[in-house]
Order: C-alpha cells, then sequence, then structure tokens
C-alpha cells in the first residue's frame, strides 16, 4: 500500500461520471443531478466524456449500482476510451474493489476527488498540511474495512496472520504521519492566533458560500484588492483578509475563504478549521450565492448545513444574491419575492452595492455603541485606533482635546475604554445602544448610573 497522499497531475483523463440518486438525497431534487460532479471531475483535471445516472431506493451493497447499470457503464467506458470512473458518493473499499474489477478502470470515489482538488489547489504550507491530514484520516478510516478480506481468510494456510500484521502497520504508519502533521499544524496555528491577539482588528466581515458563487469577485470589486477569480470550483482555498472602507468611511476587514459544495468530507472539515477560524471569528457572514443557478436552494441548504458543523449559525448573517446581471427581470422579481432581505447585486456590474454597503453598516450598528468622546489631544495611538475603527460622525479638535460622535463596537470599545480612562478622556453615550447592555458601555468599568455617564480623569 502506498501513502503517498499528495496527487500526482495528470493529462486530462478521460472519466466517465456516475451518480447515484437515492429518494432522500439532495441530488433527487436537483435540476440535473449530475451538474455537480461533472464539474467536480473537470475541477480534478479530468475530461468528462460521458455521464450516467442510477435511480434507486439504495446503493447495491456489492458494488453500489446494479448489475445491468455496472454493464452500462462497463461498455461505455470501453467505447469512449474512458480509463477513470467517478463517482458521485463515498464507496466502501469493498465495493470500489468490486466496481474497478467489474469495469475494468480506475475508480475514485466522491470524498477522494474532492480531496485530490484540495490537493491539487493547495497554495500554503498549512493548506497541504491539512489536506494531507484530511487524507491519511480518510485513509485510516478505510483500512480496516481494506484489510477485512484478508481477516476472513486468516485460518487459511499461507494467509494466517500477514493480514493483521500488514494492517497493524500500516495502521501504525498512519498514526504516526497524523501525529506528525498536528504537530506542524499546531505550529503555524499557535503562531497565527498569537498575531491576532496582539491586533486590535476592525470588524471582520466573511464573505461564504458555494464554491463558485462569486465569493472572490465580490471581494475584488469591493475592497479593490486583486484576489483569484476563476469560473472553477474551489478555486480559493485559503482565507484572503483585505481592508474595506464602508461609505461611512469605517474600515472593516473583509475575509474571504474555500467555497462549499454539499457532502464536504467531513475529516476535510476538520482539517481546514483552522483555515476557517477568521470566518468563524467573524462579526457578521455574507451568505453569498449564485443567483442564476437553478440549484439554488440547495447550494442555500448545503451552505447553511456545513455552517452548523462548523458551529457558526449564531453569527448574523445577510444573504447576498450575486450574479444579478444573468437574471432575466421575470427572474428578479421572482427572487425578490423568496428572498425578501435578499440583497439582489452583481460583482462584475457593480450593481446593489450601495444597498451592500448600507445593510452591512446597519447590522455592525446593531452591536455597536454611540458615543460621545472627549480625547486628549496628545493620546496619539488611542486617536489613531479610534478613527480607524469607529464609524465617526462627527469630530472636531477643541483646544487640547478631539472631541467626535461615533458608533464602535462593544469588542473595540472594551480595548479602548481603559485606554481612554488611563489617558484621562472622558466619554458619554447616545441613546441609540439598541441590543447592548449597559455593561457594555462601561467596557469593563465600574457601572455609575443608567444612562452611562462616563466620569474619567477626574471630571
Ligand atoms: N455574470 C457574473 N459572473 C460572476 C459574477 N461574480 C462572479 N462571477 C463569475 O463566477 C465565477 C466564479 O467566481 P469566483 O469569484 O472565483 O467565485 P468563488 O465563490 O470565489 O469560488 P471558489 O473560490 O471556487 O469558492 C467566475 O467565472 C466569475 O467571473 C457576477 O456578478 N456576474
Ligand atoms: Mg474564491
Amino acid at each position: 500500500m502506498s501513502f503517498k497522499t499528495q496527487p500526482t497531475r495528470k493529462e486530462a483523463e478521460l472519466a466517465v461520471v456516475a451518480a447515484l440518486v437515492l429518494p432522500e438525497s439532495d441530488a433527487a431534487e436537483a435540476v440535473d443531478p449530475l451538474a455537480e460532479i461533472r464539474s467536480l471531475a473537470e475541477a480534478a483535471g479530468a475530461r468528462v466524456v460521458d455521464s450516467i445516472c442510477q435511480r434507486r431506493a439504495r446503493p447495491n451493497p456489492r458494488a453500489a449500482f446494479g448489475k445491468g447499470k455496472i454493464e452500462e457503464i462497463r461498455l461505455l467506458c470501453r467505447q469512449l476510451g474512458a480509463t477513470l470512473l467517478i463517482v458521485d458518493f463515498d464507496l466502501s473499499p469493498s465495493q470500489g474493489r468490486n466496481l474497478e474489477e467489474d469495469i475494468g478502470v480506475r475508480v475514485v470515489d466522491r470524498t477522494e476527488l474532492i480531496l485530490d482538488i484540495f490537493a491539487s489547489r493547495a497554495s500554503t504550507r498549512q493548506a497541504h498540511l491539512q489536506v494531507e491530514l484530511a487524507q491519511l484520516q480518510y485513509m485510516k478510516s478505510r483500512l480496516r474495512r481494506m484489510w477485512t478480506h484478508l481477516e476472513r481468510t486468516e485460518a487459511a494456510i499461507g494467509t494466517r496472520g500477514p493480514g493483521e500484521t500488514q494492517l497493524e502497520s500500516d495502521r501504525r504508519m498512519i498514526d504516526h504521519k497524523i501525529v506528525d502533521l498536528r504537530r506542524r499544524l499546531a505550529q503555524i496555528e499557535r503562531r497565527s492566533h498569537r498575531q491576532a491577539v496582539q491586533r486590535l482588528d476592525p470588524n471582520t466581515v466573511s464573505l461564504v458560500g458555494y464554491t463558485n458563487a462569486g465569493k472572490s469577485s465580490l471581494m475584488t470589486a469591493l475592497s479593490g484588492a486583486e484576489v483569484l477569480v476563476a469560473d472553477q470550483l474551489f478555486a480559493t482555498l485559503d482565507t484572503r483578509v483585505r481592508n474595506w472602507h464602508l461609505r461611512d468611511r469605517r474600515l472593516v476587514m473583509l475575509a474571504d475563504t474555500v467555497g462549499f459544495v454539499r457532502d464536504l468530507p467531513h475529516h476535510l472539515v476538520a482539517s481546514f478549521h483552522a483555515t476557517l477560524e477568521e470566518t468563524l471569528n467573524a462579526d457578521l457572514l455574507l451568505h453569498v450565492c449564485d443567483a442564476s443557478d437553478p440549484d439554488l436552494e440547495i447550494h442555500l441548504r448545503a451552505v447553511k448545513k456545513v455552517l452548523a458543523d462548523l458551529g457558526a449559525v449564531d453569527i448574523p448573517s445577510l444573504l447576498v444574491l450575486n450574479k444579478a446581471d444573468l437574471l432575466s427581470p421575470d427572474d428578479r422579481l421572482a427572487l425578490t419575492a423568496q428572498f425578501p432581505n435578499g440583497l439582489l447585486l452583481s460583482a462584475h456590474s457593480k450593481e446593489g452595492f450601495e444597498s451592500l454597503d448600507q445593510a452591512i453598516a446597519a447590522q455592525l450598528d446593531r452591536w455597536s455603541l454611540h458615543l460621545d468622546l472627549q480625547v486628549p489631544a496628545g493620546a496619539g495611538r488611542l486617536l489613531a485606533d479610534l478613527q480607524r475603527l469607529a464609524a465617526i460622525d462627527s469630530a472636531d479638535f477643541h483646544g487640547a482635546h478631539w472631541h467626535a460622535r461615533l458608533r464602535l463596537s462593544a469588542r473595540h470599545w472594551s480595548r479602548l475604554c481603559p485606554e481612554l480612562r488611563q489617558q484621562g478622556g472622558t466619554f458619554r453615550s447616545i441613546p441609540g445602544n439598541g441590543h447592548l447592555e449597559d455593561a457594555d458601555l462601561m467596557g469593563g468599568a465600574t457601572r455609575s448610573d443608567d444612562r452611562i455617564q462616563g466620569s474619567l480623569g477626574g471630571e
């Protein structure tokens, strides 16, 4: 058995893709149940020569498909010269083996395919390690079943022992590699965590959504920063963060990250946890979807499921219906009726950007404090932090003080309030702190009265 986990890039291999549509699966509702696996296969570098689909009540335990369908696939592969069969679900090792024997070509299942795409796209050291870890864990979860055919014949002459011995040594080798990868990943994660704790970051708005929805395009269009945009699945594998100024001049960090698909392999989600950390720590999620995709609802459901798996369901989010430029007037009406809170826009034509800006500002304001501050003009770093992080409604220098009315998130206030006190500044809350508790206003300071009148530096 080989433990090579990074892919060898291939010439476009000719592939047939095959799906099994079970009654309860999302694919059963899809307009074209084979569309996604075809795109995934192409994203992995294969050239799809044909696709085939079988509806069944449940997979055939022997080789997933029924006998007749297998024969059909075999003939198709032979006629078209395909050397690869890609199936849109996960196979048990014995199903994989039986299919390969019956059809006579290499068989790759959905998890292997997605892991392979991730391996080919990984560009950072962290992403490489994360994919390798996911691949090894997937391999390990199948190891026992891979060797069961030997264990079953344990009593037979000549086969006694080796199955178990081989299984043990393979498992040990994988375990060692997993421990080593985890250690190296933990080092990288510790370093970036240390850096994050020291920084006083602006509010983070994370772009999440189905792969190819246009997250990176939106990031580029909003922030002006160039990030990779490509008409392919999983173009982005790491998390990129760019500064972006809202129209009220408030600075936010826009984070673009890996896209999701339905049934994203469990090991992959776990391995990419650190990459998705930025997303999980966001103040607001922009759930970007391709509004022109006929399977929009299936994609929305898939993304929500991954977010739930990641424990990110409680983060406030806005639904962004991207690619509005591809919609007919009738489609627009239908979508607006279906998603009254959705923001219809286009990363290409930039229509709808103003509403997006306003909606983000309004969301951030829900968790912001409205403050009236007097800051000594000499408190340079504090002034710079306030000017960088707050939405400033008015500001002026009066003598030796900077006087400002501004909106600032509770998180930032809790860091800056002690600093303000130390520098001898004063603060007063302005009505409008909708969701916030008085305790937030104090930023860790002692409460005074209900209206929170901060009296600092002896005022
Ligand atoms: N017509 C149209 N195409 C768009 C729009 N936004 C993005 N696209 C196209 O959609 C494709 C995918 O765009 P990306 O920005 O790479 O999508 P992504 O969500 O970052 O994809 P992954 O990184 O793979 O998850 C590209 O071909 C874009 O040019 C839009 O508003 N209108
Ligand atoms: Mg992208």
